[in-house]
């Protein structure tokens, strides 16, 4: 499985760094809802589920983590720690998040509000939901 990394436009001068993300043209879906996730305590592992059908991409704005992606055949691990590429996360993608430095943020842009009802939170299920989902 090849993580899919989305480059962000970056437009920096000699005041600093600026990246503009926008709906079609830097993610590849209709932009719902931001949120971010910082202030991970040391050790801490969080994630653990999969969408039905939200479609994500995200961004460590400061700081590093590791993000694993699992397909349900192979596992990679992404390196997030750079603010000018996002990781985009599809749908039926096992995913958690380790390795947050302190001063970790990290973005994410979601194509949905939030539903409880999209996540598949047992692996188990996930599983069974996969060998249901018809291949792209
Ligand atoms: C994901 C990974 C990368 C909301 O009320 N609204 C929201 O938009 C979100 C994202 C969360 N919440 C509530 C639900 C929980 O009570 O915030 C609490 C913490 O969320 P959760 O335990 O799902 O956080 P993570 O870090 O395990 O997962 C999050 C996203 O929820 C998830 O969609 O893909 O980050």
């Amino acid at each position: 499985m090849k993580p899919k990394i989305i480059p962000l436009r970056m437009m920096g001068d000699d005041r600093g760094s600026l990246v503009a993300v926008e709906t079609h043209q830097d993610l590849p879906f209709e932009l719902q809802r931001v949120y971010y996730i910082f202030g991970t305590k040391e050790g801490v592992e969080r994630g653990f589920h999969a969408h039905k059908n939200l479609q994500q991409v995200a961004v460590a704005v400061r700081g590093s983590c590791t993000m694993v992606l699992d397909n349900g055949v192979e596992k990679v691990e992404v390196q997030l720690n750079n603010p000018t590429q996002g990781l985009y996360i599809g749908t039926m993608l096992w995913h958690f998040m380790k390795n947050f430095t302190e001063d970790c943020v990290l973005l994410v842009f979601a194509d949905q509000h939030y539903i409880e009802s999209d996540y598949i939170r047992n692996y188990s299920d996930f599983l069974e939901l996969l060998s249901d989902t018809p291949k792209q």
